[in-house]
């Protein structure tokens, strides 16, 4: 089965700056980490990241018929993208929501989530090992899963 991790704007930068809120783990020591756990778990994980709003429709559009689930960390446009939340409304697959920090915990702006209506589970706050942690809960809920 296949399953896209999707990443937001400025996601590239992880491991480079502000390790107090994400961390030391750069995307490439994540990408590693996730695709080792899916191979385990029989899941192919394609990890992408783009800073560019119009790259992530287009990746969640792809996605549709040939990826059993989305892991999506839309970064900022979490707070600001209708385009995405459609794109995931149209998307029929599983999807996760994912961020390291907890938004609820940081500034108001970042408090609304359109990426939170359109998801069937999110995980927050939880840091890095967010990422593992949907990748294996994956096989359990897909089990369950019908769209
Ligand atoms: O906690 C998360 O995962 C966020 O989705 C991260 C976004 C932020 O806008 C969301 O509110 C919560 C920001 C990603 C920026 O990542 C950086 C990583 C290292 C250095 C600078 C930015």
């Amino acid at each position: 089965m296949n399953v896209y991790v999707i990443n937001g704007p400025n996601l590239n930068l992880l491991g480079t700056r502000e390790p107090e809120i994400y961390g030391y783990d750069t995307l490439a020591d994540i990408e590693k980490r996730c695709q080792a756990l899916g191979r385990k778990h029989g899941l192919d994980v394609a990890f992408l990241q783009s800073n560019h709003e119009g790259t992530l429709v287009d990746w969640i559009q792809q996605a549709m018929g040939s990826v059993a689930a989305i892991v999506l960390n839309a970064g900022a446009y979490t707070h600001t993208s209708v385009a995405i939340h459609d794109a995931l409304r149209a998307y029929t697959g599983y999807k996760i929501e994912l961020h390291i920090s907890n938004p609820h915990l940081r500034e108001p702006f970042r408090h609304l989530s359109y990426v939170s209506p359109a998801s069937d589970a999110v995980v927050a706050g939880l840091g890095v090992a967010g990422y593992e942690l949907a990748i294996g809960i994956l096989p359990e809920v897909l089990e369950n899963f019908q769209h």
